[in-house]
């Protein structure tokens, strides 16, 4: 039985992520996939409790210190994501490694130094960029109510973003309506989860 290594992972803040992660979710079930929805942070965790309270601004952090606990959260749940790849499942990642890098670089960190607290994290199969300028994002409901929602902010984490396309990326306009998007995801989707299921090794982060 061939693993079936999937993830798939979004980006900017109100870009849609969300509502398009369930949307394939239901796709992939429908056609009969071992399929989980899965996103980091992962709050429900005791770190993802502490970085919860950073974001809402219960709490403050020093830049470095939060940035670890950002990759502690995915490093908690990496036993678990092989073994659920191992044994076939397709994981929809709202997303991973990448916003962490992009966001914490957005603030002036060393983007190598971002890096290596992620290496050796499970690579993704393909990566689901929904592009939407920044200033779109801000108009679209909620915006605002958390620490990193501020336009200047974002403008600087999707040029972060920018340096770290790699073949593994496709990228889908987030302007596009909600429908024209779902289904440019379900066809870029369906071809990575066929070219999976023919056997693909996992790999690591940074590679
Ligand atoms: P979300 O639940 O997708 O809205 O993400 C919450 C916020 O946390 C959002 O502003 C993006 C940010 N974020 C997500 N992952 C990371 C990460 O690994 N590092 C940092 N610094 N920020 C992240
Ligand atoms: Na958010
Ligand atoms: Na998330």
């Amino acid at each position: 039985m061939p693993a079936i290594p999937q993830f798939l992972r979004f980006c900017l803040d109100r870009s849609g992520k969300t509502s398009q992660s369930s949307r394939l979710l239901s796709y992939l079930e429908g056609l009969g996939y071992p399929v989980e929805s899965w996103r980091f942070p992962d709050r429900n965790t005791g770190v993802g409790q502490m970085i919860s309270s950073y974001l809402s601004n219960k709490s403050q952090l020093d830049d470095h210190a939060i940035h670890l606990l950002f990759s502690a959260n995915r490093w908690e749940k990496r036993a678990l994501m092989e073994n659920k790849l191992r044994s076939g499942t397709t994981l929809i990642v709202d997303r991973y490694s990448y916003s962490g890098v992009a966001f914490s670089s957005a603030k002036g960190l060393d983007i190598e130094w971002c890096k290596a607290p992620e290496m050796g994290l499970l690579a993704p199969d393909l990566v689901l960029y929904l592009d939407i300028p920044p200033e779109n994002a801000a108009e679209r409901g909620g915006y605002g109510g958390e620490r990193y929602e501020q336009l200047e902010f974002q403008r600087k984490v999707a040029q972060s973003y920018q340096c770290l396309r790699d073949a593994s990326w496709k990228i889908i306009d987030g302007r596009l309506s909600v429908e024209e998007v779902e289904k440019q995801l379900r066809e870029i989707v369906i071809s990575c989860v066929m070219m999976c299921q023919k056997g693909k090794s996992l790999s690591q982060l940074w590679s």
